[in-house]
């Protein structure tokens, strides 16, 4: 988030860096001056305009309110407010006028839901959805920088035939954990009642409250790849006119905001994570019709989950509450 702060020149004219007990006194580099990681305390947060956390659900739900209190806005990057239905959850592309009805909070949607949605927005807007149903290829990176040390080691240990166990993936506080490094695991979050995982439920929830389609019918698969970071989704989703052709869906995610397409079989041109590594765009490519489905299409959607995923997409909300006036 400080690097994306710093890479897009965000107006800031005092820059406050806050964090638990434990890493308060750390030293980060803004634009090549020193700043003091000071411990987050309700008080903090007197003078803040814009107020960035990412430091875990509880953090959220305990602090956010004082920083509220104090007059800042919050953008907030974990799950603790998203389906809170007085607190806007937004991704510009798609729902940035929902910024105007925030009560001091705004939610940052879940990784795999930002870029999936920015890919379907357009095709709503022009051709209407009905369903939609995503199998995801998710990079370790979602799970903390824990999870992507503990691929590279595996990774290493299994290459050399020495014995590594794994302690992180799927989920660090389930019962089981599972070798990742060669591997594809589908469980990414705790499992629910329904025998979907949260990670699931939060695409298939997120979604229709994002694109406020109530009745849009989602399913996902979640499944984790020892891909570090990128997150790739397999796409099938049902629009709802009849004879819509392939290219005409391309053409219009061509100049969609925030859209990349790579799309040309011909010459092996598709999206891949290595390649949209450190990049704010969601790629798309793949896209072809169902082959019995007159309204179904396939596409393959690719995004950096760190960027347009978290850090990329709160920063986005943060310049948007200034372009539209919400923040002076
Ligand atoms: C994951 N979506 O990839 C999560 C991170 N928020 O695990």
């Amino acid at each position: 988030m400080i690097q994306t702060l710093e890479n897009r020149e965000f107006p800031i004219s005092e820059l406050t860096l806050l964090s638990s007990a434990r890493s308060a006194g750390s030293k980060v580099t803004f634009n090549g001056q020193e700043y003091t990681v000071q411990e987050a305390k309700p008080e903090s947060f007197k003078g803040v305009d814009i107020a960035l956390f990412s430091a875990g659900g509880s953090v959220s739900k305990e602090l956010a309110p004082h920083a509220v209190e104090h007059g800042a806005i919050v953008v907030d990057n974990t799950s603790a407010f998203r389906m809170d239905p007085n607190v806007p959850l937004v991704v510009p592309e798609v729902n940035e006028d929902d910024l105007h009805t925030h009560n001091g909070i705004i939610a940052n949607p879940n990784c795999s839901t930002i870029q999936m949605v920015v890919a379907l927005k357009p095709v709503k807007e022009k051709y209407g959805l009905k369903k939609v149903i995503v199998s995801t290829y998710q990079a370790v990176s979602g799970s903390g920088a824990a999870a992507v040390q503990e691929l590279n080691e595996q990774t290493k240990a299994i290459i050399n035939n020495e014995e590594y166990e794994p302690a992180i993936l799927p989920v660090k506080s389930d019962k089981k954990h599972y070798q990742i490094a060669f591997n594809a695991i589908p469980q990414i979050d705790k499992f629910q009642d329904n025998g979907y995982t949260f990670e699931e439920m939060k695409m298939i929830n997120e979604t229709k409250k994002i694109m406020n389609m109530p009745e849009l019918q989602v399913a996902a698969t979640c499944v984790r790849l020892p891909v570090a970071t990128g997150h790739s989704e397999s796409l099938y989703f049902e629009v709802d006119t009849d004879g819509v052709a392939a290219n005409e869906i391309k053409s219009l995610l061509e100049s969609a905001p925030g859209v990349v397409l790579q799309d040309d079989p011909d010459n092996q041109i598709y999206p891949m994570p290595a390649d949209c590594v450190g990049k704010n765009d969601v790629f798309v490519g793949r896209i072809r019709k169902d082959l019995d489905e007159d309204k179904g299409f396939h596409m393959w959607v690719v995004s950096d989950n760190l960027l347009k995923g978290a850090a990329w997409n709160s920063v986005q909300i943060a310049e948007s509450l200034i372009k539209l006036g919400i923040v002076k």
